[in-house]
């Protein structure tokens, strides 16, 4: 019997922009709210960033996050899970400013430096065409997404050692498998490992199926039993990546953060219609979803 399929919903991010849809929440009220209706929908886990709410661009403040996590967990049980990849050009105190103060149960930590690129949306088919900024475009051109041995040494003694919180390891590109690995043979990190597969960023691996099938044998190499996967691929690959995942035995990962389609052409009037496309995908299969109780037995977690 398959295990359940553990959702994760992002449902903002730090990538798009306001301009791009009218559905991708800003405020903490936005966040809270599509947070919830995610959890509703199914996912056991939210990936939290925090936006401006007057400008919409991501904002490390953590009296914002102050703001929309007591809300949603007030009004369910999901996961919180604070990225610490912040926005772009955020400094490393910055980027983990957030979770220092809310101490969560899970926190994102990008495994390993990438150029990064826009998303795969503006790959070969102009029925997903994106309608990215024109200064987004040109600072991502030259931008580095730094997680250097030290950056990863720092996020895991602050978080991991400091509060218990446990890691969605983002690997976007085979080398993060190792870096990972690495990390575990420090000593500085106990199983089970909850690895992110991260696949369509421009800078790190393309949305191609026997990508996945080899990153799933290395990881079954490196991390045998102690490890469980979960995969998002940007852009107009999110879905079929998602649907892979759950046919491999692993878990996923939906949300406005990662794609703001709901199918060609289609922007999703909500982070809820994803999850619950997904999960009506998940459960069409033969597959169960996940609870967040399920989720926190299985990761770890502290509750
Ligand atoms: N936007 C995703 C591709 C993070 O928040 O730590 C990567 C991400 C990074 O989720
Ligand atoms: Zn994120």
């Amino acid at each position: 019997m398959p295990r359940p399929v553990i959702i994760t919903c992002a449902p903002t991010g730090g990538i798009h922009t306001p301009s791009m849809s009218p559905y991708l929440p800003l405020t903490p009220s936005d966040i809270a709210q599509a947070s919830i209706e995610a959890a509703e929908a199914g996912a056991a886990i939210i990936h939290l960033h925090a936006r401006n709410p007057e400008t919409g661009q991501p904002d490390p403040r953590p009296e914002l996050f102050q703001e929309f996590m007591p809300r949603i967990a007030q009004a369910c049980d999901a996961v919180l899970n604070v990225s610490t990849g912040g926005g772009l050009g955020m400094t490393r105190e910055e980027r983990l400013r957030a979770a220092v103060a809310t101490s969560p149960e899970m926190a994102s930590l990008n495994v390993g430096s990438l150029n990064f690129g826009i998303f795969g949306m503006l790959g070969r088919r102009t029925d997903w065409k994106h309608e990215w900024e024109p200064a987004f475009l040109e600072m991502t051109r030259d931008f580095v997404f730094k997680n250097t041995f030290a950056d990863l040494e720092y996020v895991v003694k602050e978080l991991g050692h400091g509060h218990g919180t446990r890691f969605e390891f983002e690997c976007y590109d085979l080398g993060h498998l190792y870096n990972l690995a690495w990390l575990i043979d420090q000593n500085w990190l106990q199983p089970p490992f909850f690895v992110q597969l991260v696949f369509g960023v421009l800078g790190g691996m393309g949305a191609d199926l026997d990508n996945l099938l080899h990153l799933h044998s290395v990881a079954q190499r490196l991390f045998g039993g102690s490890y469980e996967f979960s995969v998002l691929a940007a852009g107009r690959h999110q879905m079929n990546f998602a649907t892979q995942a759950a046919l491999l035995g692993g878990n996923l990962r939906v949300g406005l953060e990662d794609s703001l389609y709901l199918g060609p052409g289609e922007l999703s009037p909500s982070n809820a219609h994803q999850v619950a496309k997904i999960r009506g995908v998940i459960e069409a299969l033969g597959y169960q979803v996940a609870t967040p109780a399920q989720a926190r037995e299985r990761l770890g977690l502290k509750g």
